[in-house]
């Protein structure tokens, strides 16, 4: 990249503005910008038509990122929870709190203290805080929000290829597809860059369709919608494999195991079936059924729609499996592939913050990784602690089995399945050490609060949807006594008295050692180096500095134990529901991320938050656009307006999760899918009531969620 950039090193303010390139704090397309800083303040955002993933677009939050940077709110000093309020305290009183609080809960039970980390951390925070949980504090217990996000796809493409690339090529080949099938994905609202290549696409004559239970702002674009019943997506693939094979279209991509019991099991799923399973016209299944059998390229991609349901991680084995089956999987621009989320969804998942994972997608239950990484490490093979609670279950065992939770990037009062249930857990924990940069609903609730550095105040690299590792560069400075997260990581390490293997002199320590530990994995990044990433991005696997990257990831022999793919055969639930139920789904609004923290205070970014249902659902229930409607479940209950959306199924209901008396406080935290624990974000039983008539009805305590505001 023949960018203006400056190193980390040269950030004192300067006499006249400068430029510094860089990634967006937001979502996994992980658009690059300019941005021009005048005194160590970025005064303004410009796009670059540079940028290899979106060409000089970029969306309304990544133009707004700039708000937050120095907002009345932002954290500048660790606080401290005293008489039951967060106090200012210096950095000495808090790593004082953290020896006495952590060290004898260490010596005790190491388990007992809980990490839970983020898809939005760079590739080298997520490294560091994995060493950190089975270094420093050598406990089983860490896990990350990306359990949330898409752990079902990457489950699935584990256990089928041994590999877990959200997109096996370049982007910009979305737009050689001849038929995109976009399966739970809303693109328009949540990877708007994306949208220039689903245009190439239907510019060259591609169908697309978007399979959503609305017709969102993507189905409207796309120009095909299929508006299926909330977690049926495992029952249309199926359908489609029972057709594909009856038109004599089964040439798989390679040979495989499980070949044959997939095919049977499809025999079971002819078209009145599914289109009765998934609450669509057959004509409208059929004719999805022959554009498939006639694409020469076609593209399945799955986002949150599809994949967050206790059934996530089956439902793309059904989708892989139709791929893989048609031998479109691994071709260039077709096949199968899932829209990561988060800005390091991608290396997040990758480098060690997953229970069961060591750095470079290594497994923590090999031997053979095990070695290497204590070898690197300098510890024994039997120091490193084995797999312990994935994400919900972690929290879920706050108070009990968990007595300490260090929270790095997320904000699970908001975001956690059950969030009224899990706030009450947050509550019972004796320490709750959450590093932020502003005050979450999940930092108002903490026992220390350690101010830590925004997207541009901090180095390091991300990678984002289709592999591709790009730097991040430091722009400013963090301002008061903020931190670094790396050093705040580094200094917790020290205060528990293990700070072997926590020493780094300088940023570019860590990060040369963590692209060297990759080094042998699947996701092996030991080619790259700052320097080269200045020259350009790279696609992973990277393994030599004067080496090629890897545009395109699935070959038709995978890192298996014999080189084959493994399908697995998809147990789906059945769809009996009577048509009188609703289902409550969840999910975004473009104008919001995620749980809130960093676009709720931003006045350039205004949404909505309303109960979307279908015009005769609220008919039907006595409501109109604005009445205030009190949604319950068997988990909890929360009372918002009605807004009215004729493009959603008449029995589903959807609300944005991006406030804390919404979404989360109506799902379940107890189920969760058997392969990826991922909860049932996409799909609960619910009932609507209008708010006067439930008025009198005694408040439900533990439900309500979060606590009061304790530092505003
Ligand atoms: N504006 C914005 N952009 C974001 C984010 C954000 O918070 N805000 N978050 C980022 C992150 S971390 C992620 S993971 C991505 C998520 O990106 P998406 O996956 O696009 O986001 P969602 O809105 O969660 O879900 C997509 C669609 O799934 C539909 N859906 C619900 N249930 C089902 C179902 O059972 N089947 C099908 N087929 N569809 C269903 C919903 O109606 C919704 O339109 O977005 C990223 N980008
Ligand atoms: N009902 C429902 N629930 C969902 C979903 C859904 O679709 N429906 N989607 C799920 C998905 S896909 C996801 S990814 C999760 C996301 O939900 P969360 O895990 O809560 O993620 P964020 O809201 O991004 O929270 C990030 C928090 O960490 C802070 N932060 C961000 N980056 C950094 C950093 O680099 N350093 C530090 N120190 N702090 C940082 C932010 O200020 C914020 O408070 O929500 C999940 N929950
Ligand atoms: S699309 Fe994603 S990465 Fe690009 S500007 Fe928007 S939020 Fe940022
Ligand atoms: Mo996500």
């Amino acid at each position: 990249m023949s960018a203006p950039h400056v190193s980390a090193s040269s950030v004192l303010p300067p006499a006249v503005p400068r430029l510094v390139r860089t990634t967006c704090p937001y979502c996994a397309v992980q658009c690059n910008f300019d941005l021009h800083i005048e005194n160590n303040l970025p005064v303004k955002i410009t796009p670059t038509k540079e940028c290899p993933v979106a060409h000089g677009t970029v969306c309304k939050k990544g133009l707004a990122a700039l708000s937050d940077l120095r907002h009345p709110e932002r954290l500048t000093t660790p606080m401290l929870r005293k008489n039951g309020q967060l106090v200012p305290v210096g950095w000495a009183e808090a790593m004082a709190y953290v020896r006495e609080a952590l060290t004898p809960m260490l010596a005790a039970n190491p388990d007992a203290v809980g990490v839970y980390g983020s898809g939005s951390l760079t590739n080298e925070k997520t490294y560091l805080l994995g060493k950190f949980a089975r270094l420093a504090l050598k406990t089983a217990n860490i896990d990350y929000n990306g359990r949330y996000c898409m752990a079902s796809a990457s489950t699935a493409l584990n256990r089928t290829v041994g590999y877990d690339r959200g997109l096996g090529f370049p982007l910009s080949d979305m737009g050689t597809s001849d038929l995109i099938l976009l399966v739970g994905a809303n693109i328009a609202e949540t990877l708007p860059p994306i949208m220039q290549y689903l245009k190439a696409a239907k510019d060259r004559g591609a169908l697309v369709y978007a399979i959503d239970p609305r017709a969102t702002t993507t189905a409207k674009v796309a120009g095909k919608h299929l508006g299926i019943r909330p977690g049926s997506d495992g029952v249309l693939a199926l359908g489609l494999l029972h057709l594909m094979k009856q038109w004599g279209k089964i040439r798989p991509t390679a040979t495989a195991h499980g070949l044959t019991g997939v095919l049977w099991q499809a025999d079971d799923y002819p078209p009145a079936r599914v289109a009765h399973e998934c609450g669509i016209p057959e004509s409208e299944f059929m004719a999805l059924a022959h554009a498939y059998a006639g694409a020469t390229k076609p593209l399945i991609l799955t986002g949150r729609g599809a994949e967050q349901h206790a059934h996530g991680t089956d439902t793309v084995h059904a989708l892989l499996n139709l791929a893989f089956l048609t031998g479109h999987f691994g071709k260039p621009g077709g096949g199968y592939g899932t829209l990561t989320g988060q800005g390091n969804g991608q290396g997040g998942r990758e480098h060690g913050q997953k229970t069961d994972q060591l750095p470079g997608a290594r497994s923590l239950r090999d031997p053979r990784h095990r070695a290497e990484i204590a070898a690197l490490w300098g510890c024994a093979p039997a120091d490193l602690p084995q797999p312990g609670k994935s994400a919900q279950e972690l929290l879920n065992a706050c108070g009990s089995e968990i007595e300490a939770l260090i929270v790095l990037g997320s904000n699970p009062v908001v975001s956690a399945a059950g969030a009224g249930f899990v706030t009450e857990r947050l509550r019972a924990l004796k320490h709750l050490i959450v590093i932020d940069f502003l005050p979450s609903e999940t930092a108002q609730l903490a026992t220390l609060v350690l101010p830590g550095s925004m997207w541009c105040e901090e180095e390091g690299t991300t990678t984002n949807l289709e592999g591709r590792v790009q730097r991040r560069r430091k722009a400013i400075t963090a301002p008061g006594a903020a931190r670094e997260d790396w050093r705040i990581l580094c200094n917790l390490a020290h205060a528990v008295g293990r700070p072997h293997g926590f020493e780094y002199a300088t940023f570019r320590d860590l990060q040369d050692e963590f692209f060297r530990v990759t080094r042998g994995g699947k996701a092996d990044y030991s080619g790259l180096s700052a320097e080269r990433l200045d020259r350009a991005s790279a696609q992973w696997p990277v393994p030599h500095a004067a080496g090629p990257d890897t545009p395109y990831a699935y070959a038709p022999t995978y890192p298996t134990a014999d080189g084959l793919a493994t399908l697995h055969v998809p147990t789906l639930p059945a769809f009996t529901a009577s048509p009188r139920s609703l289902t409550l789904t969840t999910g975004r609004l473009g104008n919001q991320y995620q749980s809130g923290t960093q676009t709720r205070r931003n006045a350039g970014l205004r949404a909505e938050n309303t109960a979307q249902m279908h015009p005769d659902t609220a008919r039907q229930h006595g409501l109109k656009a604005g009445d205030a409607v009190t949604l319950k479940t068997a988990h909890g209950s929360t009372t918002l307006p009605v807004s009215l959306t004729p493009g959603i199924r008449p029995d589903t209901v959807f609300l944005p999760f991006h406030w804390p008396e919404t979404a989360n406080l109506l799902t379940d935290p107890h189920t969760l899918d058997p392969h990826s624990k991922m909860p049932a974000f996409k799909a609960t039983p619910v009932t609507l009531h209008p708010a006067h008539a439930v008025a009198n009805e005694p408040a439900n305590e533990p439900m309500r969620g979060v606590g009061q505001p304790v530092m505003r």
